[in-house]
């Protein structure tokens, strides 16, 4: 007991007090000041949850650019919360509508198609909406994978890492620490088992289908676009903005130069406002 009370009177005790107390105040300030507020959106409009912008392309992920480009081809007003907030699945994107959260980007057109009685695929046939289902799943269940193991595994430069909001040194930092996880995603689905070349070949060959198939058509279906058209857009678009000069790039423009036309072609239809050559202080004002 007499020791206690020789711990609790003693120098050192009273100083650690003293400084955990700072620390736990300066803590409780600091969160006070920088917590976001939670936002509120108007009636009938969507709050889309991604990541924040990124350097070359609105989204560094193929999934927000899908859903935002959606949200564009069927006129729904939307507000935009580019904080990384992850979804319930801890997935992004994410929406929350006349407060209902919904997860998944095709969740959330299918959700919202049938809100507000929206059919972009209305001017196809059954059977072209059978072929458009199976390009966009061709596209965000395989050629997603094809992409995402070369970002984390076979990139011997670690390009994605220019995707990262940060000086190199930092981003390299982020990236060791992400990519334990991304290694893991990409061997659980199969695509990372693969070598480097075997990815190569998948990803010709999906290319080689888009491309074939696309032909001289303005979008995937024919004259009008589709709500496939926004999956395959959003993850092309990671190839040409986002991963200039890799194998990829080079092999598309060279073999398939009509998709990275359909990509501009789609850009100038729903993103007026993207400019691939923002200023960086440019792009952080427009969040
Ligand atoms: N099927 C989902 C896929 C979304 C997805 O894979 N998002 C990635 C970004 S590209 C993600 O959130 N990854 C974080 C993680 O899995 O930890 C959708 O369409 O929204």
């Amino acid at each position: 007991m007499e020791n206690l009370h020789e711990i609790l009177g003693s120098k050192w005790f009273k100083l650690s007090c003293a400084v955990a107390g700072v620390v736990v105040f300066g803590y409780v300030i600091v969160k006070r000041f920088t917590r976001r507020e939670k936002k509120i959106a108007p009636k009938d409009t969507v709050i889309l949850y991604q990541f924040g912008r990124g350097p070359k392309a609105p989204s560094i992920s193929p999934f927000p650019l899908k859903l935002e480009t959606y949200l564009r081809m069927a006129n729904i007003p939307y507000e935009n919360d580019l904080t990384g907030k992850m979804s319930s699945k801890g997935k992004t994107p994410w929406m929350e509508y006349n407060g209902v959260a919904v997860a998944d980007s095709q969740f959330c057109i299918e959700y919202l198609n049938k809100e507000r009685g929206i059919d972009l695929n209305a001017h196809l046939t059954a059977e072209q909406k059978a072929i458009a289902r199976a390009f966009q799943k061709m596209t965000e269940e395989n050629l997603y994978w094809v992409l995402f193991s070369w970002n984390w595994i076979h990139d011997s430069k670690k390009e994605v890492c220019k995707l990262f909001p940060y000086p190199r040194p930092v981003a390299l930092f982020f990236y060791y620490k992400l990519k334990g996880k991304a290694v893991g995603y990409a061997k659980a689905q199969g695509m990372g088992r693969h070598t480097s070349k075997e990815v190569m070949s998948i990803f010709q060959q999906d290319i080689q289908a888009l491309g074939t198939f696309l032909g001289q058509k303005p979008f995937l279906m024919g004259d009008e676009p589709c709500e496939a058209d926004c999956a395959v857009f959003g993850m092309l678009a990671q190839v040409v903005w986002q991963m200039p000069n890799s194998p990829h790039e080079i092999w598309i423009k060279k073999e398939f130069p009509n998709l990275i036309e359909y990509c501009y072609r789609m850009k100038e239809r729903f993103w007026p406002d993207w400019d691939e050559n923002i200023t960086e202080p440019e792009r952080k004002k427009m969040e």
